[in-house]
């Protein structure tokens, strides 16, 4: 009886979400076709977001006490958070990061707060968002902590408050070398206008990235107004950053030789500011050479952008030297963005990317635990690789059990 129950509760989501495939995927060009990001369409967004909070914790709630327990600890979190409260920040992303069904439904009440107090903010900022977040990515060993160090305390120093966070989802065997290593920022670490957030646990990159995406609105809502997201150039986790943030940094360091160190010539095209590291030293020398490499590739580079052209620049975390003249790049960057009116409209298709995104892992996931499709999946593989039957093919199969499943459900079969 329960595994019938459970069998019938799969179906119905499944069928469900088929169901509300299509009209979702008209929601989404409707929004692309209008790319422009008006104020009313940010609005009806977050109202929604709002709207919805109370209607999904009716769903899970046990007891009206509970709804009132569970909605005033997300208030509670909230006005702690924006009050200044430095150990809510800790509080919130753990709230937002948990996977249990309950906690979620905090979560999204908390986030949706966060985004009304900066909707309510950039509004009073003339419409420009309060806060610039800076990817900043490069091969192990490039100099990225190091650096985040010596700039992020440049950026304190100056009024700003920095909060920096990690993209790691290499951290189970890699030991976690992103900013797991506190030591490597020690004087930020101790500084009361930034806040540094360790490496995450080791997750899937799709699920890591969440965590950050919606870690960056906390820390945003608790007043950080500069967001470094530090990655290393390995895996996908750097394309993952380039969709999080206003501006992507790379940082190359001076040694290694011959043309670009085997830094993926995809992120390149991607990056609107290069700093090569370590311009000290015994390491002067090559960093300008280095340097000289990067600046003749990037003109053979396919223009992306109408406003900006990406810059290469030396920095040393060492001497400090460079750190200011990366600032005001990165400012001159943000400015021509907010000009052009290019700056909103990013992030809106940024936000779209990473919608679509945790909709296509998940429904990838319900598909390959489906009890019809997962016992075949081992089956089809093996046919596929052995060419007795088409990649193509084997999917068509798969998703036909699949779907005949869900539409059996439908009818009442
Ligand atoms: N000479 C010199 N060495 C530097 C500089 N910045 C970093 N280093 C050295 O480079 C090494 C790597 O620095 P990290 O800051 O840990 O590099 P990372 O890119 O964060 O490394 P991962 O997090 O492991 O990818 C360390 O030994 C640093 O001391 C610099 O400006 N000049
Ligand atoms: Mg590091």
């Amino acid at each position: 009886m329960l595994r019938m129950a459970l069998w019938q509760t799969r179906f119905f989501c499944t069928s469900f979400l088929l169901k509300a495939l299509p009209w979702a995927t008209k929601r989404t060009s409707f929004a692309h076709r209008n790319s422009q990001v008006s104020r009313g369409s940010w609005s009806r967004w977050s109202q929604t977001l709002r709207t919805s909070v109370p209607a999904t914790n009716s769903v899970h709630k046990t007891s009206a006490s509970q709804t009132l327990d569970k909605e005033s600890l997300a208030k509670k979190l909230f006005h702690q958070l924006v009050g200044g409260h430095r150990a809510a920040i800790a509080q919130c992303i753990t709230l937002v990061e948990s996977t249990h069904h309950g906690k979620q439904a905090q979560a999204r009440e908390l986030l949706a707060e966060i985004l009304a107090y900066l909707k309510k903010k950039t509004a009073e900022n003339d419409g420009i968002p309060t806060s610039f977040r800076i990817g900043l990515t490069g091969p192990p060993g490039a100099g990225k902590s190091t650096f985040i160090e010596a700039f992020g305390k440049q950026l304190t120093e100056a009024g700003h408050k920095v909060a920096v966070l990690a993209v790691d989802p290499s951290s189970s065997y890699s030991g976690g070398s992103l900013l797991g290593d506190k030591t490597r920022m020690p004087e930020l670490t101790r500084d009361m206008s930034a806040y540094i957030r360790a490496s995450p646990t080791a997750g899937t990159l799709g699920g890591v990235a969440r965590n950050t995406n919606d870690a960056i609105v906390v820390c945003e809502g608790a007043g950080f107004n500069i967001i470094l997201v530090e990655t290393v150039g390995v895996g996908q986790s750097e394309y993952a950053v380039a969709d999080m943030v206003d501006m992507l940094v790379l940082l190359v360091p001076p040694a290694g030789g011959d043309e670009l160190q085997g830094i993926k010539r995809g992120i390149v095209e991607k990056v609107d500011l290069i700093l090569v590291s370590k311009a000290d030293g015994e390491l002067k020398v090559p960093s300008r050479r280095v340097k000289a490499e990067y600046t003749s590739a990037l003109k053979i580079m396919r223009k992306r952008s109408q406003v900006w052209s990406p810059k290469v620049m030396q920095v040393s975390a060492l001497t400090k030297t460079g750190l200011t003249e990366a600032w005001e790049t990165m400012e001159e960057y943000h400015t021509i963005m907010i000009k052009s009116k290019l700056f909103l409209p990013k992030r809106a298709h940024q936000h779209r990317t990473w919608m679509w995104n945790h909709i296509r892992d998940n429904i990838l996931d319900i598909f390959r635990c489906h009890p019809e499709v997962r016992p075949e999946i081992p089956q089809m593989e093996a046919e596929v690789s052995q060419g007795r039957i088409t990649a193509g093919m084997a999917a068509d199969l798969l998703l036909s059990r699949f779907r005949a499943k869900a539409t059996a459900h439908d009818n009442g079969l």
